[in-house]
């Protein structure tokens, strides 16, 4: 973190008038030049003689401090409060050469601006009440989006629908702990709450919520970052081969030898636009030597942390064959030699071969279907929001299940509580400096 030394951090924290060339480096028709802060109208009539009318596009010409000519083109004045950063902002289109824009830079740091930190104007969004954090993040996520189901999910996240779901549970956590602490004031009326409709129908309504947004946001979190699939089982049962006919082409070593992948390899493939990791892993046995057992022990790792785990299992082996649970699909390979039909038996087992490909096209749609599936009203997520989510889920389980203990009402009002903070720190009401130099310095300098 190259950007994180305690003058730059200081400077990015202060106030002051901000300029930052908003399009990306380089040659282009046109470039963008956004300039927010208090000395905006004043700097404005200094370069261009006028101030325009507000956010109306006016022909401008640009000067330098000796009155010269540096190019002409559009400007947009957007007087606070209404513009993106809440604050006076300027913005000029020139002409899209680096010269123009560092000349029209140094100008606009002449009369008294600085230029502006990674995510600076986001922030300033953010400080000014423009958005909220969730919406802020939506913004570097749309323009980092890598799929269009990942771009529409991005915007609709800025336009506030994630926000907007975690707003709904706040105030439906509020009410219920309103409603506990009225039986806390009057304590003498002898209600039992383990017999009030209320709050017996607000819990089980809460908990549907909370499962709903839980989903979305973790679909949302997988179309940004990406499905991370790991190839599990045992040894030959062709994991390998999988990896390799998903991947189309020869990622990983085939033998007819047990244990012939030892450390993991991985593999990026698209499904639908969204990427997905694939990862073989060595086969798990007990049996092996200390390079082998290494292998086992990085297997089990990746696949306690996948999105995904395909478990192959050689069809025409017999035994006892595992059960899909969870993130866990079971692929029965090699039916070439046992001749079953190819396909899917639910969406949680798939009958193929990795030799002859027959049963593939069943396996790629459930993986499509993980990824995102037609994202329908998938909002995008990060996963700093899918922990916060998850966390206040916990803290509302925990006050769910005391409450069902017939605890003090004290208490569960305080899990619920706990639950509301980490819901707040999706939307940035509740959050530490740190967390937003965090969020904010990884995002694109003008943005
Ligand atoms: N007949 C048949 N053989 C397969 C199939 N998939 C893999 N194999 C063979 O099974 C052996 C083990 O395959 P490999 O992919 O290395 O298994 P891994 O140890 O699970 O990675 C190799 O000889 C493969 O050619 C299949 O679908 N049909
Ligand atoms: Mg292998």
């Amino acid at each position: 973190m190259a950007d994180q030394s305690p003058d730059r951090q200081g400077a990015r924290e202060a106030g002051g008038t901000i300029v930052a060339c908003a399009t990306p480096p380089g040659r282009g028709g046109v470039a963008v030049i956004r300039v927010s802060g208090e000395a905006v109208r004043a700097m404005t009539a200094e370069i261009l003689g006028q101030v325009p009318p507000a956010r109306s596009a006016c022909l401008v010409s640009l000067t330098d401090s000796s009155g010269e000519l540096l190019d002409r083109g559009l400007a947009l004045f957007f007087p606070a409060p209404n513009s993106f950063t809440g604050e006076d902002v300027l913005e000029l289109q020139v002409h899209g050469s680096p010269v123009v824009c560092d000349l029209l830079v140094a100008r606009i740091c002449e009369l008294g601006a600085r230029p502006a930190g990674p995510g600076e104007f986001s922030r300033r969004a953010f400080l000014n009440d423009r958005m909220d954090l969730a919406q802020a993040e939506a913004v570097a996520d749309l323009i980092d989006a890598a799929s269009a189901a990942a771009a529409r999910a991005a915007a609709r996240s800025l336009r506030g629908a994630f926000s907007e779901a975690v707003e709904a549970l706040v105030s439906r956590l509020t009410g219920l702990r309103a409603h506990l602490e009225a039986t806390l004031d009057f304590p003498d009326e002898e209600v039992n709450p383990l017999e009030d409709r209320t709050l017996k129908e607000g819990f089980e309504e809460l908990g549907i919520r909370f499962g709903r947004v839980s989903e979305a946001a973790e679909r949302g979190r997988i179309l940004r970052d990406g499905l991370n699939v790991v190839i599990s089982g045992r040894p030959n049962a062709g994991k390998s081969s999988l990896m390799n006919v998903l991947a189309g082409e020869p990622a990983a070593i085939v033998a007819d030898e047990p244990g012939t992948t030892r450390d993991l390899v991985r593999a990026e493939i698209s499904i639908e636009g969204i990427p997905v990791e694939l990862i073989d892993t060595a086969g798990l046995r007990s049996a092996g030597g200390g390079v082998e057992r290494e292998g086992v022990r990085r297997a089990r790792a990746a696949r306690d942390e996948a999105d995904l785990v395909l478990n192959v299992w050689d069809a025409a082996a017999g035994g006892r064959q595992p059960r899909p649970a969870g993130r866990t699909i079971v692929v029965r390979n090699k039916i070439d030699l046992t001749g079953e039909t190819p396909g899917a038996a639910g969406d949680r087992t798939v009958s193929l071969s990795a030799r002859t490909g027959a049963g593939l096209d069943s396996l790629r749609e459930i993986l499509a279907e993980a990824a995102g599936g037609s994202a329908e009203g998938v909002f995008s997520a990060r996963s700093r929001q899918v922990n916060s989510l998850k966390e206040a889920n916990r803290r509302f389980l925990a006050a769910g299940s005391l409450f069902g203990q017939g605890h003090s009402a004290e208490l569960v009002a305080e899990e619920l509580r706990l639950a509301q903070e980490h819901l707040g720190e999706i939307t940035g009401a509740v959050g530490s400096d740190d967390l937003l130099g965090e969020i904010f310095s990884q995002f694109c300098i003008g943005k």
